[in-house]
């Protein structure tokens, strides 16, 4: 069988991460290997229902999405995870459930002007409109990661550029 990893992608909310993630995935499963992926959003409605975006419960969501990576490593999948996960000790935690192989942080880098130029889903309007409060990179702190494995500017690459880049660094580090 192949190496079971997780690929966990960081970044501000409109940067990319589930769009990028998704296609890795789509990549990945071309090639055959077994995939699960993870999207904070998603799993906000599941098993994370009952938690807000309070700092507490951000640091609680990024701990139980990292189990649930756990368990899928263990079972032999490569895990995908797409979530803000804003601070850096809460992905360092999660880091060190893992061996030094299996985590592979992706930081999805696009300036904030952008992803708010982007608003996907109309959240950072309804933040300009004070609608939202306690918004990542706005009125919420988002600590970029320092020594992530993968770089991605999104704001400079097209999805499927940036899908690419990932899948050259796992050619090129024999993870697939
Ligand atoms: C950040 C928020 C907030 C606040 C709602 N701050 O771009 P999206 O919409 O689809 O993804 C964001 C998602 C963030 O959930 P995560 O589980 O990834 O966050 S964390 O890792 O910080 O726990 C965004 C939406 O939820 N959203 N309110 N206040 N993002």
């Amino acid at each position: 069988g192949h190496k079971s990893f997780v690929l966990w992608f960081t970044g501000l909310s409109g940067s990319g991460k589930s769009t990028i993630a998704s296609e890795v995935e789509k990549m990945l499963y071309k090639r055959k290997h077994s995939t699960m992926l993870l999207d904070g959003d998603n799993v906000r409605h599941g098993l994370n229902r009952d938690l807000t975006f309070s700092k507490e419960a951000r640091t609680e969501n990024i701990r139980r999405i990292g189990e649930v990576a756990k368990l899928f490593v263990e079972s032999g999948s490569i895990v995908l995870v797409a979530a803000i996960s804003p601070i850096a000790a809460d992905r360092d935690a999660v880091r060190s459930l893992f061996t030094r192989e299996e985590f592979v942080e992706v930081y999805i880098d696009c300036n904030l002007i952008e992803c708010e130029k982007r608003d996907p889903k109309g959240l950072y309007r309804k933040v300009r409109e004070g609608l939202i409060t306690n918004f990542t990179g706005i009125s919420d702190p988002y600590e970029a990661p320092v020594s992530p494995e993968i770089i991605v500017k999104t704001d400079l690459l097209e999805v499927n550029e940036s899908a690419e880049h990932i899948i050259q660094y796992l050619i090129a580090n024999q993870y697939i």
